[in-house]
């Protein structure tokens, strides 16, 4: 298991769930504080200059964890389910130069909310077929790319589709495809999973990448999560891959990150450890 944080550009809306904004900034803090990589949260393939972000990362010493496009839907209104056919074909491109990009960086792209919704108008089922299809040919063309896609339950508050881990692998079951998985979140998952860690066991053949937030999306340890439950859930799945702090930059984004690495650095040792 390795650590990182969630950082954006600085350009990033005020509401971006990211610890830090601007990546040269990003990268030299989370290095200070000993996170092993950063979580890239972009709007598009053009957001980042990779050359520019390559030797960043290796000035620090960090890896990139993910690519994560929650203002592909927050700031683009981009999603899977759309009922017009142009801004899906819109949310293809801005995916696939978004996964051309992942390929040099971490392998991995989130996608939150840019799956789309139940909305009215449209039958259920055929929010579902749109989003099973726009997933298949996303893998497909992210697989000769060694890049993996990941759909993020998110609570009942935030949208109204794939709330809960155990609807979402419900719903990859039907996508058939291998570079598919599931991003669990801990926040989300306090709201909607019967139990947190045994959601994340019961799951884990979907269970790609964790993001990590307490119970009021403050740094792990701020609220009353029991992370030893969710790290007990990862090791019974076998899960052997990122968690990423993404909270709230409360009191301060520095605070809030030495919080969080101060928690969950040592979890990460004793997980590794096989010390639970
Ligand atoms: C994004 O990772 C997330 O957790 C969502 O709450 C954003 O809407
Ligand atoms: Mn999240």
């Amino acid at each position: 298991m390795k650590l990182s944080v969630a950082v954006a550009g600085e350009h990033a809306p005020a509401d971006a769930f990211v610890v830090w904004r601007g990546f040269e900034h990003s990268a030299e803090k989370a290095a200070e504080l000993g996170f092993h990589g950063v979580e890239l949260a972009l709007k598009e393939a053009g957001d980042v200059d990779p050359g520019k972000l390559a030797s960043l990362l290796t000035q620090y010493g960090l890896q990139a964890s993910c690519i994560s496009t929650g203002q592909v839907f927050a700031v683009s209104g981009l999603y899977f389910t759309h009922p017009d056919e142009s801004v899906r074909a819109r949310t293809l491109a801005v995916f696939e130069g978004l996964i051309d990009l992942a390929s040099d960086f971490g392998g991995l792209i989130n996608v939150g909310r840019a799956r789309g919704y139940y909305a009215e108008g449209q039958a259920p089922e055929q929010t579902e077929r749109l989003f099973v299809d726009t997933c298949r040919t996303l893998c497909d063309y992210a697989a000769p790319h060694n890049v993996t896609i990941m759909i993020e339950p998110v609570n009942r508050y935030e949208i109204n589709f794939i709330n809960s881990v155990a609807e979402g692998a419900e719903l990859l079951s039907r996508v058939e495809r291998d570079n598919i998985g599931l991003m669990p979140d801990t926040f989300h998952m306090n709201i909607e999973d019967v139990s947190i860690g045994g959601a994340l066991a019961e799951h884990a053949e979907y269970v790609k990448y964790v993001h990590f937030a307490d119970s009021n999306r403050l740094a792990p340890g701020q609220g009353h999560l029991d992370f030893d439950d969710v790290l007990r859930g990862l090791k019974t799945g076998g899960f052997d891959g990122w968690v990423s702090i993404e909270i709230l930059p409360k009191p301060d984004p520095d605070t809030a990150a030495r919080q969080s690495a101060e928690a969950v650095l040592p979890m990460v040792e004793r997980y590794n450890a096989g010390r639970l």
